[in-house]
């Protein structure tokens, strides 16, 4: 192996002692960490069955003192996360512009380690609260770790890294009640927007739906600071990074969501898992937007604003490359707790701007992993390490794995041939880039425009995505008990859009602007709404409602088109166990309605089978099933019978298949029934469809017909 310098020279045979040592004993064998096999472990050593327990039980105190330490300190933000193993390969040569060795060759897999997170909860919080997502990648690279630590909104809420630590603190739960936990609904958070109008766009984009995904598959991830790509003959250009999910950018409900989080608090991470397991692999391509050094200043923004995004009208998105998620982790503490990212961990090819919040990164996720993993040595944590072999002069430390040999441990030297040594033509260069000007703490002139493009993304919302913004502000600042703060988020996005502030007022007891104001700003970014996004039913899940008495041709033939369109179901009823249907066969029902909910799927269908239907009609919980996925906007489906418990439910008014003898399919607001069909291929692929669009928004015009 030869990792470290050759300090793991003796590795291959100690491996292979263990190896022979674990056949040996089967792996089974209870020992202490000092291999030492343990007899009893069930009871400490004590004086007597009932006496006192013995200082010497050095069994009882190893396991004791291990179990005492078991935990290290969360991230301070980012504290609650999830990963999975994937690989990388770029489309084609990227050698114009960049001479990062992982970008040249198409036929290369560079492995990856992704961990997604939510910022703002502690370790143990809700996946599906409103916040940001971490979108942060390792790339192990023939020439070390490259880290792209992304997140899942394009920018940022702060311009410069010092107000991390307020911002965060702002954000938090409040330091005197802990209260409250995984949420910016409260007053400290509130009071440090209206005192920092250049928070105005992250706002936006926070309390839309980007904040809260349907999933980490349909999530974009974004490099957010300006970087540079730097060619093999020395040129820069400016470049951001994308990660486009292929199954589109998706999205919950705040109700759903909110949900969610009492019912299942691991929704997020259980769905990337089980996807993996399934088979489902995510996959995500790299896109880049590469801008000239000439052109850095042909933008009503600056592009070391991390607050601003390019907008991809401007400045196209090339996709490169397509990272594909494929293995779950085998331990979470070893692999996602301990992995250790840093937005300065680059490889020859990629370097750095002067955006001031990336300048501030820099120093911090390094000197975060020194407190979080106790030192300096966390790049020899097995997740850590590169695949590329470390050689250097760097010895010591708390938990150092690597046995350095030799007595040389300086350089220059002669006494082992002047190693390790610099390489002058591989090693990294940093891009000679002229700097000249005063010190100043001083915010440059052109980062003084906070709400342009604020009002950029509010004009390029749809309807609903406008809708879903208000009931945020009016969830998130409702919740602020200070009413002068509520008065002042009206006051400052009225900078934004006066329509805007107006609704906002509305909601939480505000007085409305006198005179609606906003930036003028006209233009719109499509590329930044979901309407636009790519849409599938693959990977989706269906809730199939059924009882006793339940037609089972109708049911399997439903559940194989949607299988074969990747679509998965589960079967719900009262009880879980095995259904009899209506001609004696028998269908597994998967979940009961406690432990399952409209909230966990995608789409609900309704079985035929008079018995059957009748049962359900009886069934509180199967009419809330069918009324809350109507409410939450998703596709829904009945067949035959199944369509009288979409027409007894509240959804009174949606037009459904009737009572006719003959086969009619009924195709409203993504509620989807059919009477008599003989083939139910027909109905399938319009339910299919029906899901792919993941929500039917046309509901929210329909107002009237959604239940309360
Ligand atoms: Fe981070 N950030 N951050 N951040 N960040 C951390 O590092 C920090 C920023 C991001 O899954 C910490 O290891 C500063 C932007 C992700 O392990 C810490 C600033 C973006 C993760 C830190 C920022 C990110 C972190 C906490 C300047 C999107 C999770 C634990 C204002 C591009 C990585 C840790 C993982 C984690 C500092 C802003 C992404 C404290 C000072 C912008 C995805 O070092």
């Amino acid at each position: 192996m030869d990792k470290h310098n050759g300090t793991m020279i003796n590795e291959r045979s100690k491996e292979e002692q263990l190896a022979s040592f674990r056949k040996e004993h089967d792996g089974t064998r209870l020992t202490t960490n000092q291999a030492v096999p343990v007899s009893h472990t069930d009871d400490s050593l004590k004086a007597g069955s009932r006496g006192p327990t013995l200082m010497e039980d050095f069994h009882f105190r190893e396991k004791m003192m291990h179990f005492d330490h078991e935990r290290i300190p969360e991230r301070v933000v980012h504290a609650r996360g999830f990963g999975a193993h994937g690989y990388f390969q770029v489309y084609e040569p990227m050698t114009e512009f960049t001479r990062a060795k992982f970008l040249q060759d198409a036929s290369k897999k560079t492995p990856v380690f992704v961990r997604f997170s939510t910022v703002v909860g502690s370790r143990g919080s809700a996946d599906t609260v409103r916040d940001v997502r971490g979108f942060a990648t390792k790339f192990y690279t023939e020439e070390g770790n490259y880290d792209l630590v992304a997140n899942n909104i394009p920018i940022f809420f702060i311009q410069d890294a010092i107000k991390f630590p307020d911002v965060v603190h702002a954000i938090k739960p409040e330091p005197h009640n802990e209260m409250p936990q995984a949420s910016a609904a409260h007053d400290t958070f509130w009071d440090f927007v209206v005192n920092t109008p250049e928070l105005a766009h992250m706002i936006m984009w926070l309390l839309s739906d980007r904040a809260i995904p349907r999933s980490y598959r349909m999530m974009e991830g974004f490099g957010v600071n300006t970087f540079r790509f730097v060619n093999a003959e020395g040129k820069a250009r400016f470049v951001k990074f994308h990660w486009k999910p292929m199954l589109g950018v998706h999205s919950l409900v705040w109700d759903e969501s909110q949900k969610l989080a009492g019912k299942d608090p691991d929704y997020h991470r259980r769905d990337l898992w089980d996807a993996i397991n399934k088979g489902d692999f995510p996959e995500y391509e790299l896109g880049v937007q590469i801008l000239e050094e000439e052109d850095e200043f042909k933008f009503d923004f600056d592009i070391l604003d991390a607050t601003k995004f390019w907008p991809e009208e401007l400045i196209p998105v090339k996709l490169i490359g397509k990272m594909t998620l494929s293995r779950n982790v085998d331990n979470f503490f070893a692999e996602t707790e301990q992995v250790a990212f840093h937005a300065g961990h680059v490889v020859p090819g990629i370097d750095f701007s002067n955006d001031p919040l990336l300048q501030g990164r820099l120093f911090s996720y390094l000197d975060t992993q020194l407190i979080r993993l106790g030192g300096p040595n966390f790049h020899e944590i097995p997740i850590n390490q590169p695949v590329a072999h470390v050689h250097n002069n760097q010895r010591d430390g708390y938990h150092r794995m690597s046995i350095d040999h030799g007595r040389v441990s300086y350089f220059p030297n002669s006494l082992q041939g002047n190693t390790p040594q610099p390489d002058a033509e591989n090693g990294y260069i940093h891009y000679a880039e002229k700097v000249d000007g005063r010190k100043v703490r001083e915010r440059s002139e052109s980062f003084k425009d906070f709400y342009s493009q604020a009002t950029l993304f509010w004009n390029s919302m749809s309807i609903a995505e406008k809708q879903h913004i208000v009931d945020a502000f009016h969830f998130e600042v409702g919740g602020v008990m200070d009413k002068q703060i509520r008065q002042r988020v009206v006051d400052m996005f009225n900078n934004v859009d006066g329509q805007l502030a107006i609704q906002i007022a509305q909601g939480i007891g505000a007085t409305p602007p006198a005179n609606p104001g906003g930036t003028g700003v006209k233009t719109s970014s499509p590329a930044v709404s979901q309407e636009n996004t790519p849409k599938s039913a693959r990977t989706r899940k269906v809730a199939i409602l059924a009882d006793n008495g339940f037609n089972f041709n109708e049911v399997t033939q439903v559940m194989e088109t949607l299988k074969r369109a990747g679509v998965h179901c589960e079967v719900i009823s009262k009880y879980q166990g095995m259904l009899t249907s209506v001609d004696g066969r028998q269908l597994e029902a998967n979940q009961n309605y406690f432990t399952a909910g409209s909230i966990m799927y995608d789409a609900v269908y309704v079985a035929g089978g008079r018995q059957c239907v009748d049962t359900l009609l009886k069934q509180g919980d199967a009419l809330h099933f069918v009324n809350e996925a109507f409410k939450h906007a998703k596709a829904i489906g009945a067949t035959n019978e199944g369509v009288d418990l979409i027409a007894s439910s509240q959804l009174q008014g949606v037009p459904t298949a009737g009572t006719q003898t003959q086969a009619q399919l009924v195709n409203e607001l993504g509620v989807v029934t059919i009477r008599n069909a003989a083939d139910m291929g027909y109905f399938s692929q319009k339910f299919i469809e029906a899901i792919a669009q993941h929500r039917h928004w046309i509901r929210q015009k329909q107002k009237e017909m959604v239940p309360a």
